[in-house]
């Protein structure tokens, strides 16, 4: 039989790489777009060809469009991966925030139930290591205390709970992947690892002059996004639906990643100084090319994830080691040397709109 999967969220960076992994995995993909004034979807362009890969309009704000696109399709798996999913900005926004991340995953599950699905639809929720926030212990793992630390991670804290609710009021098979950060040549620009091996391209090439950041000191636990996406599709082929960490185990600051990722385009950084004054200097032309500025301090900042992904080992025989982060920095940063080198060749990476309009996907 073949397999429907729903994924919401299909255009974003995990959207994308789930969407190449159950295509080849012979599942009919589904995936759920938001009308934009610009429609250029990047990302999924190279899969709109492919006659297993379905587009429908839906928002997680509008209950009636999910419930439609679930009625449809009738999935046998979703992934609800839609989101604000800026920390940052969700402090400019916390009551979308709060509508999407929130309100919005327990209107999919509702919309399971409605359209006669509980018992056979399965359900991945993208949960987030923004949870434990103001963490309280560190490694953390699934029994680690939440104390979300942002309206984003309060909404998800909401999402988690409710996915719990659905499972054990209802039976049905739900769950959180409480994923940590994952990054990857697809990452959104303004997030710090995409914002960072952008700059370094860019500064490398000549297009920029400095890169200006928040925090340095704040350290993460990164993996490769393509790597993360299989243990979505794991933890939904499990016996039992159960909640999991993923992540690597290995934690890293913003600094060590700016040091790496600017070493592979080429310039080795000295940081001298402190706090706000602090400064990374091109050790071969003694240039100023990283400075810090508080506008990308956060009101409250998350400063110290670092996963224990043994359960998803365990049960899942999942590999937190596939891609290190050496490897990762430098995938993102050849990745950017590229487009950067292609826009100052003049070359055009935008997708053809007028392809889409012909085959229908824009309205
Ligand atoms: P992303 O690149 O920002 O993608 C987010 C997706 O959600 C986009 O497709 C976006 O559509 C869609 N979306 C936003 N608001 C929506 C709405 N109201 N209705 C329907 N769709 C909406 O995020 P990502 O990095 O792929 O992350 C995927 C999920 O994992 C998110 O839920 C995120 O919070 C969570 N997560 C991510 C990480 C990470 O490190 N990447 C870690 C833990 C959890 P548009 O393209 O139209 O904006
Ligand atoms: O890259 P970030 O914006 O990611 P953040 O806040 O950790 O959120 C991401 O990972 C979460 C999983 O833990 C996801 F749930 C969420 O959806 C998203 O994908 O910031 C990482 C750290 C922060 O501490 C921030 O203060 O980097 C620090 N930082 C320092 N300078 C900066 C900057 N962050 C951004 N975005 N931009 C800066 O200039």
């Amino acid at each position: 039989m073949q397999k429907r999967a729903l994924i919401t969220g299909v255009t974003g960076q995990d959207g994308s790489y789930l969407s190449e992994l159950l295509l080849e995995k012979g599942y009919d993909v589904h995936g759920t777009i938001r009308r934009s004034s610009v429609d250029f979807r990047e990302r999924i362009a190279h899969l709109e060809d492919n006659p297993r890969f379905h587009l429908h309009y839906a928002d997680l704000g509008d209950s009636m469009s999910l419930m439609k696109v679930i009625g449809k399709v009738r999935p046998h798996e979703i992934y609800n991966l839609a989101a604000q999913s800026h920390v940052q900005v969700s402090f400019d926004v916390p009551e979308f925030t709060a509508d999407v991340d929130a309100t919005g995953v327990l209107r999919i599950l509702e919309a399971v139930r409605q359209c006669g699905l509980a018992d056979s639809c399965r359900i991945y929720q993208a949960s987030t290591s923004e949870l434990y926030g103001k963490v309280e212990s560190v490694p953390q793992n699934e029994e680690t205390p939440f104390h979300p630390y942002s309206p984003y991670a309060v909404a998800k804290l909401y999402g988690y709970w409710i996915v719990r609710e659905y499972r054990e009021a209802y039976g049905m098979f739900c769950c959180s992947g409480i994923l940590f950060n994952h990054e990857s040549e697809r990452r959104g620009e303004t997030f710090v690892t995409r914002k960072i091996t952008l700059a370094a391209a860019r500064i490398a090439q000549g297009k920029q002059r400095k890169l200006l950041l928040g925090n340095l000191s704040s350290r993460r636990d990164w993996g490769y996004a393509k790597d993360y996406v299989e243990c979505m599709w794991l933890m939904l082929q499990n016996d039992i639906p159960e909640d999991f960490v993923i992540a690597t185990g290995e934690q890293y600051s913003v600094r060590d990643f700016c040091r790496l990722a600017f070493h592979y385009a080429g310039i080795e950084l000295r940081f001298e100084g402190e706090g706000e004054n602090e400064r990374g200097i091109d050790t071969a032309t003694g240039r100023v090319v990283v400075e810090v500025s508080p506008d990308f301090y956060r009101p409250t900042d998350v400063v110290n994830l670092l996963g224990d992904p043994s359960k998803a080992m365990r049960r899942l025989g999942w590999n937190p080691k596939r891609t290190t982060f050496p490897e990762l920095v430098r995938i993102m940063v050849e990745s950017d040397m590229a487009k950067v080198a292609a826009e100052r060749a003049g070359e055009q990476v935008r997708v053809n709109l007028a392809e889409y309009l012909e085959k229908g996907i824009l309205k």
